[in-house]
């Protein structure tokens, strides 16, 4: 049994997602509502006690960490591989996916969070003062104090673009060779990983992002897109 909880189609979320749909894994779609804080629940902190998803369950197995989680399907489902075989390519991609995981999406979060201040700044006080004082860790202690009050500084907001300037750069330089996918020929698990978080970029960002400014990334943006797996991905939003 394959089960994966997620928000839906977006963010890390994203990775496993596609991972499982290129796989053609059946999996349960168990699709969590992060503005009702079903991600807070008991019953889910059995599995992520840190309260973030994606979490994949097989069979009594858990297994956290959206990057993680394509490493361990790709060595339990090999029949479609998403690493490639060479060994210094696949430490190649491991460095992309690894910097995904630790400067692109903090960068983002950032942004991300930022744009829920209208939601968050509307939540009842005493109710917001109660999920604070039991968020599952201090980081999101913080993360939501701040979205819930005035959203995040200028300055903070200044510092986050400024790295995901320096993102697409490196975007755009590793892809300025022509190449399809960003390990060379072969479509990998560092396509999905960088997908799942440069999908929004071209809208939160238009001025870095863009057909003049990165052509080479808006090609790959474009190839990706055309993926029947990522076509796939809407059938996994919520529906209310
Ligand atoms: N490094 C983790 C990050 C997980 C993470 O932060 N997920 C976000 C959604 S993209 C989350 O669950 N956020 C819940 C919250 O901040 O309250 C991974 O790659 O799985």
């Amino acid at each position: 049994m394959l089960a994966l909880y997620h928000f839906g189609p977006v963010a890390n979320s994203i990775t496993p997602l596609l991972c499982l749909i290129e796989k053609g894994l059946d999996f349960e779609n168990r699709i969590l509502d992060s503005r009702k804080w079903e991600h807070h629940d008991p019953e889910f902190r059995r599995y992520s006690p840190e309260g973030t998803v994606p979490v994949l369950l097989h069979d009594d197995r858990v297994v956290r960490e959206s990057s993680v989680i394509n490493e361990y399907l790709d060595d339990v489902f090999a029949e479609v591989s998403l690493r490639p075989a060479d060994p210094w390519q696949r430490a190649e991609m491991r460095v992309l996916t690894k910097y995904v995981d630790e400067y692109f999406c903090p960068a983002l979060t950032v942004l991300g969070a930022h744009r829920a201040t209208p939601f968050a700044s509307k939540i009842d006080k005493v109710e917001m003062a109660e999920r604070l004082a039991n968020m599952p860790t201090e980081e999101g202690r913080r993360k939501w104090e701040i979205v819930s009050n005035t959203g995040y500084s200028e300055e903070a907001l200044a510092e986050a673009t400024r790295k995901l300037a320096n993102v697409v750069a490196k975007l755009e330089q590793k892809m300025a060779d022509g190449r399809p996918w960003l390990i060379g020929g072969a479509y990998s698990l560092a396509d999905i990983k960088w997908y799942s978080m440069m999908l929004g970029l071209p809208c939160l960002l238009p001025e870095l992002c863009n057909v003049e400014a990165t052509p080479f990334s808006v090609a790959w943006l474009e190839r990706m897109a055309g993926r029947p797996a990522v076509e796939a991905l809407d059938q996994y939003a919520r529906r209310d």
